[in-house]
């Protein structure tokens, strides 16, 4: 018999996130990238596969632990197996169980780079779980009463599961019960479910109107679609509109496009706007902070990184450039290329999206002329950009009026952290930094 460890690979920085789904059970068959658990912090879920194949001999962990990078999964008897998957680091085997507890013979399981089936199609129906059994798992150490994906689904639309009764066997939880306790606090009179005061939201049956496509939202809109309510709710914003003046701004990208291309980087103008917030968030350093959890201070960064929206087919992401008050232009340029890239093809790591500042949202390239931004809390302001369109400036010199570039800028701010006349001076710094293109470097 040959048993290996798995534990939880890098998650980046995250520590302690919560073990909130584990998808095997002792004596299953398991193959390579088997998801074997789903963990859970404030701003992602994401899965664990396996990083070889074998039989589960012992679980290590149950729903409700909290799980870092190194920490004990589960032991895994691959000697039916053939060896590690090539993504997988080298193993070293045991030839007896070992005993609980850490051990230097781990093998790290590669980040998910793709979400996994809720059940996984390759475990034989014999080593399936009990139906009945399924849910005997545990959360905060009561039994949850629910199987893995009714505790899921309940969790997407907010439904507390210690609050349902279930009417399956055991009293068990069902899918019907959640969606019934859901239209149960939709009815109720004040809107007091989401505690906000509205009127239930109507549950309107369009197909009574005409043909209707029910599709499914993926699961990074599901994520940021609760995160962008919550900070849309929960942050007073305010926008604050602005033109900057962009012309010597765009000469000078262009004319620097050829030399840029050599070194293998598309110049674009995300990157010099990366540089003016840095600048601006130097000199307004309450942008550049957030607020503490009890809300009585206000925490200054002395860190510059600087997140970007990030369009990708799945939704949007938010992946972080650190440090930009350190690099030049051209490397900025090169990471925004990059992690946009490692985005949409869904392979960017979790620690790549954590720890921004301040963020950006470009829709210059699709269109628009100004919008409002959400700010990614706890972050206190985030920038939008629309289109740059020709337009007539007064010029007060020449008394004429010249055809000039400009670049709408919407900054939304948390209003409990920022002043008008700050958010104000803000822009208008920017406008100055972007229109005279020298400042940038210093
Ligand atoms: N005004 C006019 N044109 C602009 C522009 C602007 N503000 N910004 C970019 N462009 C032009 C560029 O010059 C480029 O044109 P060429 O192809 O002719 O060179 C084109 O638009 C594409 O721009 P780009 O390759 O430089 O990409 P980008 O830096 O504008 O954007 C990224 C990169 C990742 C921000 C973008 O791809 C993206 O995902 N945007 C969507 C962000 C989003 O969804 N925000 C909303 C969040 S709230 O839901």
């Amino acid at each position: 018999m040959s048993i290996k460890e798995v534990v939880v690979p890098d998650i980046g920085s995250f520590k302690d996130v919560e073990v909130i789904e584990i998808m095997v059970n002792v004596g299953d068959s398991i193959a390579t990238d088997t998801s074997l658990m789903t963990v859970e912090s404030d701003k992602a879920a994401m899965d664990i596969p396996a990083p070889f194949g074998g039989i589960v001999k012992e679980l290590k962990i149950k729903v409700g632990d909290k799980v870092s990078a190194g920490s004990l999964v589960l032991m895994l008897d691959t000697s039916g197996e053939a060896t590690a998957s090539s993504s997988a680091p080298v193993v070293k085997s045991f030839t007896q169980p070992p005993v609980t507890g850490a051990s230097s013979e781990v093998a790290a399981v590669p980040p998910p780079s793709h979400p996994a089936p809720e059940v996984p199609a390759h475990i034989p129906p014999k080593h399936r779980p009990d139906p009945v059994a399924a849910h005997a798992e545990f959360v905060d150490g009561k039994p949850a009463h629910a199987s893995p994906s009714v505790r899921r689904f309940a969790r997407e639309l907010g439904a507390n599961l210690d609050q349902i009764k279930g009417s399956g066997p055991r009293g068990r939880i069902l899918k019907e019960d959640v969606q019934n306790w859901i239209k149960a606090e939709l009815a109720k009179p004040t809107g007091e479910a989401i505690g906000l005061g509205f009127p239930p939201a109507p549950i309107i049956d369009f197909a009574k109107f005409g043909e209707v496509e029910r599709q499914a939202l993926p699961r990074i809109k599901k994520l940021s679609g609760a995160n962008l309510h919550r900070n849309w709710v929960s942050a007073p914003h305010v926008t604050q509109f602005d033109e900057a003046d962009i012309t010597d701004l765009e000469d000078f990208r262009k004319s620097m496009l050829d030399e840029a291309a050599k070194r293998g980087v598309k110049l674009t103008l995300l990157a010099f706007l990366m540089k003016a917030v840095v600048n601006a968030l130097r000199t307004y350093p309450t942008f550049n902070a957030s607020l503490s959890a009890d809300g009585e201070n206000l925490l200054l960064k002395k860190y510059f990184h600087v997140g970007f929206a990030c369009d990708t087919p799945d939704g949007l992401v938010v992946p972080v450039i650190r440090d930009v008050n350190k690099k030049d232009v051209m490397e900025i340029a090169r990471e925004l290329a990059e992690m946009s890239e490692l985005a949409r093809e869904r392979k960017l790591k979790v620690d790549a999206m954590q720890g921004g500042c301040f963020t950006i949202s470009s829709l210059g390239g699709i269109g628009g002329t100004m919008f409002t931004p959400i700010i990614n809390c706890p972050e206190v302001a985030i920038l939008g950009l629309s289109r740059a369109d020709w337009k007539p400036v007064w010029n007060k010199a020449t008394k004429t009026f010249e055809p000039r570039l400009m670049l709408p800028l919407s900054l939304s701010y948390d209003h409990r952290v920022i002043d008008g006349a700050d958010g104000a001076r803000f822009t208008s710094h920017l406008r100055l930094m972007l229109s005279d293109v020298r400042r940038l470097l210093l």
